[in-house]
């Protein structure tokens, strides 16, 4: 069985990051290891969250500690072989220095790094980060083969003016800008393509061609959706699907997640029902 380590927080109420990537990713028939990077009551837009820092846990310092306390020192003693590593929320600045230490130990030849930047939306640093947290994350997008910001993200990590805009060589623009930062398959998220579609455009660095793919646009915010994209995304493409493959897996997985949502007042903060379109990913990992 394939096997991905995910390294992002665990917020104990909100489906996001840990409590989306560990379902998803197993029910695509791959084994998701974790390295929980922070611990959070909720995700940070509930008011008064509290969150614990776990990186001791991660690398932190790893030449002056027992060795066995640290979670990729323990990884590497054992050989641990990895199939794709994926970041998402990570909870400093240190830590983006950690996972990039860890991609240096852990990384083989063939395992897939794919990193969501989780660290803006709408147009604003998610609570907690500082104006230069953007420029520690934009070294660890340097190190992705695959990249998704959403486009809050881009325009951070590329110092662009954020814009609500559906002109499309404009997000060409800044998803060019995007690749200049390093990584190989830069994705944007959350493009709108028209006033009711959404979806992402992509950049193959090698030849200059974008790919798009966009589905009905659902006129309504829903946390948590970024992660599901990415866990189903990264699932696909261990399972061996091509990027353009795994994109479209992951938009239309996503939407059967927001559509499987009912209209209820409170699932902008508790996250979309995805429990009930789980089912759907063995199908259109056949598709
Ligand atoms: O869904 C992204 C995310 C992940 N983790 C935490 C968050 C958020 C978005 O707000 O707060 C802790």
């Amino acid at each position: 069985m394939k096997r991905i380590a995910s390294i992002q927080d665990i917020s104990c109420l909100g489906r996001c990051s840990l409590t989306v990537a560990l379902p998803v990713i197993s029910a695509m028939a791959v084994e998701c290891a974790i390295v929980p990077t922070a611990v959070l009551s909720t995700h940070t837009m509930f008011p008064g969250f509290i969150s614990r820092d776990l990186s001791d846990q991660l690398l932190k310092d790893f030449l002056d500690m027992d060795s066995s306390q640290i979670v990729t020192r323990h990884w590497k003693s054992q050989n641990v072989t990895l199939d794709a590593i994926c970041t998402g929320y990570l909870a400093s600045p240190l830590q983006t220095e950690e996972v990039c230490r860890f991609f240096d130990l852990l990384a083989g030849p063939d395992t897939l790094l794919f990193v969501d930047p989780a660290m803006a939306d709408g147009g604003r640093l998610y609570a907690g980060f500082g104006p230069d947290f953007p420029g520690y994350m934009r070294r660890v997008v340097a190190r992705a083969h695959v990249a998704v910001p959403n486009v809050t993200e881009a325009c951070l990590l590329t110092g662009t003016p954020y814009r609500e805009t559906e002109d499309l060589s404009w997000w060409r623009d800044l998803l060019r800008r995007v690749a200049d930062l390093g990584p190989r398959y830069p994705v944007l998220t959350g493009v709108p393509f028209g006033p009711d579609r959404l979806g992402v455009l992509a950049l193959d660095p090698d030849t200059g061609g974008f790919f798009d793919y966009h589905t009905p646009r659902v006129h309504d915010h829903f946390h948590g959706t970024g992660d599901i994209f990415s866990a189903a995304c990264a699932g696909a493409m261990v399972r061996g699907k091509s990027l353009p493959e795994a994109l479209r897996l992951a938009a239309d997985f996503t939407l059967a997640c927001i559509q499987a949502t009912c209209r209820d007042p409170n699932a902008p903060w508790y996250g979309v029902e995805f429990e009930k379109a789980l089912h759907l990913l063995p199908g259109l990992l056949e598709g």
